[in-house]
């Protein structure tokens, strides 16, 4: 009789003790820690098809646009208590080539993310709801090689910068109104841009060597080639952005700094 009744004290006090702990049970067993979404984020930033975000309604997790060769995109969210696909998109046009997320309207918070296809279409789908924002025309490009999200003008919307049937494109990120194409034609697997000289002025950087200046879409400066992977950081501290530049798979890194046309040497 008295182990019953110890029995049912001991299991009172667990129930109490579990229902005022277990909302914050349930809240913190749902996050990923630190580390499992550093790694996460280290797989995303390797992969072309992959790119990841942040939820937009403070849910727990984090999620990833997932560019598969089906020839579909999905969202796939990931929290501590596993995976699971939120959306997947209608069939496209070809196979995704590489999808990124961006700023489309310009207030520095992600909103929307964005494929390019083999053949040469390019869709934007909001990251609130994964609804279609905009997709390019059927036969409007033969084939997109690279594209990067940046402002190129004096509206404060991004542009979504495409290099299309070899010319740079700047589309708008809210109306998506073609604004301007290159009167020349430039060969690139990677597009960056970003005012790597300091002027000002916003350059376009095609990993095949050139930088072009985003009002005429002319070469600016044209020195040396950079490898295959281009980036644009200030690693220097002087608040204007070196381009890095490395050959996937490995070899050594160089650092130019466009300005003053030359490789950077930290000595
Ligand atoms: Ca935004
Ligand atoms: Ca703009
Ligand atoms: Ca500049
Ligand atoms: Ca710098």
């Amino acid at each position: 009789m008295s182990n019953l009744w110890l029995r049912n004290a001991i299991f009172l006090v667990l129930a109490t003790v579990l229902f005022h702990i277990a909302p914050s049970l349930v809240q913190s067993q749902s996050e990923l820690t630190y580390l499992q979404y550093r790694k996460l984020s280290w797989v995303a930033d390797r992969l072309g098809h992959l790119a990841q975000f942040e939820p937009v309604h403070g849910e727990s997790g984090m999620f990833f646009a997932l560019a598969d060769r089906w020839g579909t995109v999905q969202v796939i969210k990931v929290d501590a208590n596993g995976t699971q696909r939120v959306w997947k998109s209608v069939q496209l046009s070809g196979v995704p080539e590489e999808v990124l997320t961006a700023d489309l309207d310009g207030d520095s918070l992600e909103d929307a993310f964005i494929c390019r296809t083999t053949t040469g279409k390019i869709y934007a789908w909001s990251m609130d709801g994964y609804e279609l924002l905009w997709e390019s025309l059927t036969g409007e490009y033969q084939e997109i090689t690279c594209f990067t999200v940046a402002n190129m003008d004096d509206d404060p919307a991004n542009e979504i910068v495409l290099l299309a049937d070899m010319r740079v494109v700047y589309i708008d990120g809210i109306n998506f109104n073609k604004q301007f194409t290159s009167s020349f034609e430039y060969i690139a697997s990677q597009i960056r841009c970003g005012d790597v000289d300091g002027d000002g002025r916003v350059e376009i950087v095609l990993n095949t060597g050139k930088v072009l200046d985003s009002f005429t879409g002319d070469v600016e400066w044209e020195g040396e080639s950079f490898f295959g992977f281009i980036e644009l950081m200030d690693i220097d501290g002087d608040g204007i952005p070196e381009v890095l530049t490395e050959n996937p798979g490995g070899g050594s890194l160089k650092v130019f700094d466009v300005g003053h046309q030359t490789e950077v040497r930290f000595q």
